[in-house]
């Protein structure tokens, strides 16, 4: 009678647990961006560590050392079609300031509940991944 009792609940938590299980892998993913960015270790980024990285990366692309980041050093990375986001003086190159203003636009377009820190299932979506791109 007892066990009887207990089944339809023991039945209810392993339901629950099995969708955890299977989201696991995505949410660890995730993660791994983070701790890529994540330099305070609080576990979400905040825009100040992605510009910190953001400007990393642009001297890490920036093959030629001219300042500037044109099309062929994009490459991979939307190529023209950032340079055409993210150049308003329009001289066909991305310096660093542009980059790290489209950066702060990417990350904002990325926190639409706007407490300033992007968590993984930020960074899972369209315009997290779109920020990434910018940064890996
Ligand atoms: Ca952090
Ligand atoms: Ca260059
Ligand atoms: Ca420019
Ligand atoms: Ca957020």
């Amino acid at each position: 009678m007892l066990n009887r009792s207990k089944l339809p609940l023991f039945l209810a938590i392993a339901a629950l647990a099995v969708p955890f299980a299977v989201a696991t892998p995505a949410s660890a993913k995730g993660n791994k961006i983070i701790s890529m960015i994540d330099t305070d270790n609080d576990g979400t980024i905040d825009l100040k560590e992605v510009q910190a990285v953001a400007s990393a990366k642009f001297d890490a692309l920036e093959g030629d050392k001219d300042g500037t980041l044109d099309a062929k050093e994009l490459k991979g990375r939307g190529g023209k079609k950032v340079i055409a986001e993210a150049d308003p003086d329009k001289d066909g190159t991305i310096d660093k300031k542009e980059y790290l203003a489209l950066v702060e636009s990417r990350f904002k377009a990325a926190d639409p509940d706007n407490d300033g820190t992007l968590d993984a299932a930020e960074l899972k979506t369209p315009a997290g991944k779109a920020l990434v791109k910018l940064l890996k």
